[in-house]
């Protein structure tokens, strides 16, 4: 159960804005690779972002790790995405209350509703976080991932609460754009739908786990067996000494499997 459609064809599928200009860049740029930019300030974010912002379509950041922040940040970044036309995902995994969130999601220290194109969130506080977070990040046209799953070891999104994710992004398609997953091809009942992207995180070009139970796979079983959408790589590159160059390998092996499934 896993889509045959094109990148291309599935952009007319989804009425959020965000959901839309994604599947357009990812056809466009020829890439399904999101980079995990977890570096350790916001000057070699930025610097990273620049050189290798032409293989990716998404670049993720986790904000609340770098020193340096400042409120220019979210400009800068912005303008870089521009310039190499890409989308910003802030990895926050919102967990609270819909009251709550829409205030995490907009104020702060880092206003992240301000310069992050997508966001995603846990749904064990129930569907509430999603009118929350939608409250705000709507009329800006922004979109959200649902984690359904997770990379890691032992964690608890499975089963039933993957189901449950599935339900209640059903239920808000003008924001919800898709989900963090790890192998939607398994998963219980129809397939999503095609309007939805999958986002894999926990990728290397080989195999295995870190020390602190990271799982990885390779890009080709992440995008043609399990059937998703985007490889979401950090480590594997950031760690290189020539990322661009690294980069543009996993773009490749995941382009490649997605023209395989799509010739499948
Ligand atoms: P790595 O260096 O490729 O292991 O980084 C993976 C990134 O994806 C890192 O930023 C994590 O926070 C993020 N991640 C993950 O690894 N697993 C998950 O289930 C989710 C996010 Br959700």
């Amino acid at each position: 159960p896993v889509s045959r459609l094109s990148y291309g064809e599935r952009a007319t599928m989804t009425s959020n804005p965000t959901g839309k200009r994604l599947f357009q860049v990812m056809e466009v740029k020829q890439t399904n690779l999101c980079l995990a930019a977890d570096v350790s300030t916001a000057k070699e974010l930025l610097d990273l972002a620049d050189k290798v912002g032409p293989e990716i379509c998404i670049l993720k950041t986790h904000v609340d790790i770098l020193p340096d922040f400042t409120s220019e940040f979210g400009v800068q970044l912005r303008a870089i995405a521009e310039r190499h036309n890409f989308l910003i995902f802030e990895d926050r995994k919102f967990a609270d209350i819909g009251n709550t969130v829409s205030m995490q999601y907009e104020g702060g220290i880092f206003q992240i509703l301000e310069w992050a194109d997508i966001v995603n969130a846990h749904i064990i506080s129930g569907p509430g976080i999603v009118d929350g977070l939608k409250l705000k990040g709507l009329p800006r046209g922004r979109g959200l991932l649902l984690l359904a799953e997770m990379s890691s070891a032992g964690n608890l999104a499975t089963g039933e609460y993957t189901s449950a994710a599935v339900k209640i992004a059903e239920t808000h398609t003008d924001f919800v754009i898709g989900f963090i997953s790890v192998n939607p091809a398994s998963w219980q009942g129809e397939p999503t739908s095609p309007a939805f992207i999958h986002a894999t995180p926990g990728v290397q070009l080989s195999s295995g786990r870190d020390s602190l139970g990271q799982r990885y796979n390779m890009p080709y079983s992440v995008i043609f067996e399990r059937g998703s959408d985007v490889i979401i790589v950090g480590r594997g590159i950031i760690k290189a000494t020539n990322p661009s160059e690294i980069a543009r390998e996993y773009r490749m092996q995941g382009w490649d499997a997605y023209k395989a499934r799509l010739n499948s």
